[in-house]
């Protein structure tokens, strides 16, 4: 052991990465870690759980806790519950990650702000700094926005291009606390093998199906077993009404099987090892006793 991995000089905290929806918090936080435990898409509203990824280099051990996008638009049942993941998330953190676009402040923007605590260090992380062609804009918007709150440090990146990262992580490791390493070096997340598979079916449906099927439908997995390196995984997608369920199967079966190879790929990928996968789509009223629908799956 280096002396910089002694026990003493170890650092291992929890850093909340919170922002308005689609401002590109599960793509940074994959991006960080190197591993895609969380899932994206082009649309608001991706991200429903607190996923935490998990980075360990030689004597700092990153935990990061990806949080939905704060809802401000609708006050229903499933946004109320959001919103009070990334509440609690917040005051649970060592430090934080407050996340914009660059080039754009709105008013979504300062209502995840002001809800920052004061006693908790803040990084002001400027991301999609890549769509900003005259770079000379950013400073004078970074000083705007640094001007709002206190913040710790202010870091422009791009979560996509992977710029500017190692800044970014130094930083974030000055607010860590000296503590020995929660989980196992080689840990990335949490969550479970069987929750990662079901996010990463939702994804799916989310980038092959357009706006039309509402964001309501869930994945649930029925059975996950696992054979030494083979994983097998029988899901469920519950939609709410039969031309939701034609929508995902779509013409011959043919979204449901792109879905399906797509969602296999990522979790063998994912899991280190060869995933079989079968996708039923059921119509959520009575669908456990209703088996009828459309099967795609596939080997390999
Ligand atoms: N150009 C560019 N696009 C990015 C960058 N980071 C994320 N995106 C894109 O922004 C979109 C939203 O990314 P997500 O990571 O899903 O955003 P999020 O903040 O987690 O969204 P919610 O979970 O819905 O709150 C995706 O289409 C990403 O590919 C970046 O650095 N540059
Ligand atoms: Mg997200």
């Amino acid at each position: 052991m280096t002396e910089s991995a002694s026990p003493e000089n170890f650092r291992c905290g929890y850093i909340a990465i919170v922002g308005r929806p689609n401002v590109g918090k599960s793509t940074l936080m994959n991006a960080l870690i190197g591993a895609k435990v969380s899932i994206t898409s082009r649309k608001a509203q991706t991200t429903r759980h607190r996923i935490t990824g998990i980075q360990t280099i030689d004597d700092t051990q990153f935990i990061y806790v990806d949080t939905p996008g704060f809802q401000t638009k609708h006050a229903n049942a499933l946004n109320k519950t959001l919103n009070k993941t990334v509440a609690n998330t917040l005051t649970s953190a060592d430090v934080i990650l407050f996340l914009i676009e660059a080039g754009t402040f709105g008013p979504a923007d300062q209502q995840v702000l002001d809800l920052i605590p004061e006693s908790v260090p803040c990084i002001l992380v400027i991301n999609k700094a890549d769509r900003v062609k005259d770079k000379a804009v950013l400073l004078p918007f970074a000083q705007q926005i640094a001007a709002k709150h206190n913040f710790a440090a202010v870091v422009p990146v791009s979560a996509t291009l992977r710029f500017q990262l190692d800044g970014l992580q130094k930083e974030t490791r000055r607010f860590l606390p000296e503590n020995p390493p929660e989980f196992g070096p080689d840990d990335i997340t949490d969550r479970s093998e069987k929750f990662l598979a079901a996010e990463i079916i939702r994804e799916k449906v989310f980038r092959f199906v357009g706006d039309e099927l509402p964001y309501t439908s869930t994945v649930l997995i029925e059975k996950f077993e696992q054979e030494g390196d083979l994983r097998r995984v029988f899901a469920a997608i519950l939609v709410e009404r039969s031309t939701h369920k034609s929508m995902l199967i779509g013409q011959k079966g043919a979204r449901l099987k792109e879905i399906s190879t797509q969602s296999r790929l990522d979790m063998a990928r994912l899991f280190g090892g060869p995933v079989y996968l079968e996708i039923w789509v059921k119509v959520k009223s009575g669908w456990a006793d209703n088996e009828a629908g459309l099967r795609a799956y596939g080997y390999e």
